[in-house]
């Protein structure tokens, strides 16, 4: 009888081993800057796999769970979280997983750090960054928008360092009516003193146990639409710890993000305080929502990397065929590619970091601050939608292990698919990158900033694959003012390819820019190696969509009969 068991793959200090992220942020920072800010992603790099994802994997083990009485009969609406769940509560503030993004110690690399922290935190979390994501958007909105009364109490709670003081923040913009089509919202706000309260049920509200939510109501006889709606900001409990008005009907039973507690509430006359006036409260949510956005597309990158690095571990332990995967062929022509994808997610996302970093330092010029509004789509959703695609694979590199749940593996690909869902679908997104182009005149300064990488790469192993992508951007930047000849219909339905295009040709100028100053500073070939194939690849994989082929469209999503031509 055989007595063979497979080992487990294991995982070292995450910040050490992650060769990516220090080549990035040693380029970023210089070596001395570096120096101060290492020794806390270090220690944040060892937690993420030892206590951090201890209490993620009892978190997940032990979901909320919703008691609507008390034993007596009280309408109490209760929503029980695992002590793990509370714990990492307070290891995001003493890490200052929030803070560090608004104590801006390091400047305009602030960002930076703050977001490589994140990285560092998210995969062993069991996704406590959503709840995150949600106040570092609510500290932003508050700081552009907040009076002094929200800056001194909200504002100082959302980004402290204390887990006695820390609050989170819910963003409640879904509604039954859709998460996409916010302007359908039919929650009331009436008057009442100097604040309002509102009336109205929020479909989906995650992390319903924070503190405090920001959420969007039409004050009564404000117009129809969007620009009707404004931005409230409301806390969920009164002086006593119970619930303001607040009806908490179920948990969400999802598909992943288990740990995570997702209510459908209703509103009976939540106090709530009105933030930046009335009116326009879409855009003025946007300034949190283009925050959770970012959150996504690091979440997304920093799950591609964990799948990664448990699939190589094991590659090296598994042995079939008398030899370990890890000299299989075929098995390392895989892990090799979704390394590729990996780092083209990881430079893409980091570079909309560094713009977020820079505008809210009022460094950026008024080009950077364009290409930050159309990355910001384009970043998320590229990544959110490779995310669910690596996992998908790295559950494959484990055979029937990975489709085994104790294994933990099967949540990575469930907490995947969440991310290219929530903060906007792919197609939303792609339609926010023709509304960034239009409103915000971004598509130049996107493609300038392109350009100029582009040309400016001289090392002889860079330059065919730099040229290359310069090509790819004469075929998007053609194909822009004919799709808006053809009308909206036409742009609207090769939205998602250009999105695409945009963000694979962005991604390519980012990792050869990358790989020439590694190869030149670090003698290292490696970024060299995922810059050319990444470059091999179509990058403008672009659709004209005339009548014609939306017509054939139609036909083909709706089984209708095609008349021939
Ligand atoms: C690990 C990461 C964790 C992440 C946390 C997840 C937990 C949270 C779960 C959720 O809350 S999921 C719900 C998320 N919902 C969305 O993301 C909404 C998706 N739908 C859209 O994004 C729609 O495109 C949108 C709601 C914006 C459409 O709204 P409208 O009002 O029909 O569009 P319109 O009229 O074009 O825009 C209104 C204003 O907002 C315009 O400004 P003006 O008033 O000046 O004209 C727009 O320019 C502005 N705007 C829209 N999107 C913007 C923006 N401004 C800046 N950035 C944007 N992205």
């Amino acid at each position: 009888m055989s007595e063979f068991f497979q080992d487990a793959p294991r995982l070292g200090n995450q910040y050490d081993e992650d060769r990516v992220l220090r080549s990035y942020l040693l380029r970023r920072f210089g070596k001395e800057k570096l120096a101060a800010i290492e020794p806390g992603l270090r220690h944040l790099g060892g937690r993420a796999v030892t206590d951090i994802q201890q209490m993620g994997d009892i978190a997940e083990a032990n979901p909320p769970k919703h008691v609507p009485y008390d034993p007596w009969g009280r309408r109490i609406d209760h929503i029980e979280v695992s002590d793990a769940w509370k714990r990492l509560d307070g290891v995001a503030a003493e890490e200052g997983i929030v803070a560090t993004g608004y104590e801006r110690k390091e400047g305009d690399l602030s960002r930076v750090h703050q977001f490589a922290r994140i990285y560092l935190f998210n995969p062993p979390s069991a996704i406590y960054t959503c709840p995150l994501a949600m106040t570092d958007g609510a500290a932003r909105a508050i700081e552009l928008y907040g009076d002094e009364a929200m800056k001194q109490r909200a504002y100082k709670n959302l980004t402290s360092r204390d887990p006695q003081e820390f609050w989170t923040s819910g963003q409640w913009m879904t509604e039954r009516t859709g998460g996409s089509d916010v302007g359908g919202t039919s929650t009331i706000a009436k008057k009442d003193g100097d604040g309002y309260r509102l009336y109205g049920t929020k479909w989906f509200t995650s992390a319903t146990t924070s503190q405090m939510a920001m959420t969007l109501a039409r004050i009564e006889g404000a117009p129809e639409g969007s620009r009707g709606l404004s931005l409230f900001y409301l806390e969920l409990r009164d002086e006593q710890g119970r619930l303001d008005n607040i009806t908490v009907h179920r948990l969400k039973d999802k598909l992943g993000t288990k740990a995570l507690p997702t209510a459908e509430l209703t509103l009976n006359g939540t106090r709530a305080v009105l933030v930046g006036g009335e009116g326009h409260g879409v855009r003025k949510i946007a300034s949190l929502f283009n925050i959770t956005r970012m959150y996504n597309a690091c979440c997304a990158v920093s799950y591609m990397r964990r799948g990664l690095a448990l699939a190589r571990d094991y590659a090296g332990r598994r042995v079939a065929f008398g030899k370990r995967l890890s000299e299989q062929p075929a098995h390392v022509a895989t892990l090799a590619e979704l390394q590729v994808e990996y780092e083209a997610a990881f430079h893409l996302t980091f570079r909309l970091i560094e713009l977020l970093g820079k505008d809210e330092m009022g460094t950026a010029t008024e080009d950077e601050s364009a290409i930050l509004r159309l990355l910001t789509p384009i970043a998320k959703l590229y990544t959110g939608k490779q995310a669910s695609a690596s996992a998908s694979e790295v559950l494959e590199c484990f055979g029937g292990a990975g489709y085994v749940e104790d294994t933990g593996l099967p949540r990575l690909l469930r907490d995947s698919q969440v991310l290219s869902i929530w903060e906007g679908t792919t197609n939303v997104l792609a339609l926010d990158t023709l509304r960034a182009i239009e409103k915000e005149n971004a598509f130049g300064p996107f493609v300038k900033d392109m350009r100029e990488r582009l040309r400016a790469i001289s090392h002889p192993d860079l330059r065919d694959s730099a040229a290359r992508v310069l090509e790819a951007v004469d075929r998007i930047e053609a194909w822009l003012p004919q799709a808006l000849a053809g009308g909206l219909d036409s742009l609207q339905a090769g939205a998602r390819a250009f999105a695409f295009s945009l963000a694979r040709t962005y991604a390519a100028s980012q990792l050869l820019d990358h790989a020439e100053w590694s190869l030149r500073e670090e003698q290292d070939g490696r970024t060299a190696a995922v810059a050319r194939r990444w470059c091999a690849r179509d990058l403008a994989p672009l659709v004209t969509a005339d009548d014609g082929h939306r017509a054939e469209d139609a036909a083909l999503a709706m089984d209708r009969e095609l008349s021939r031509r």
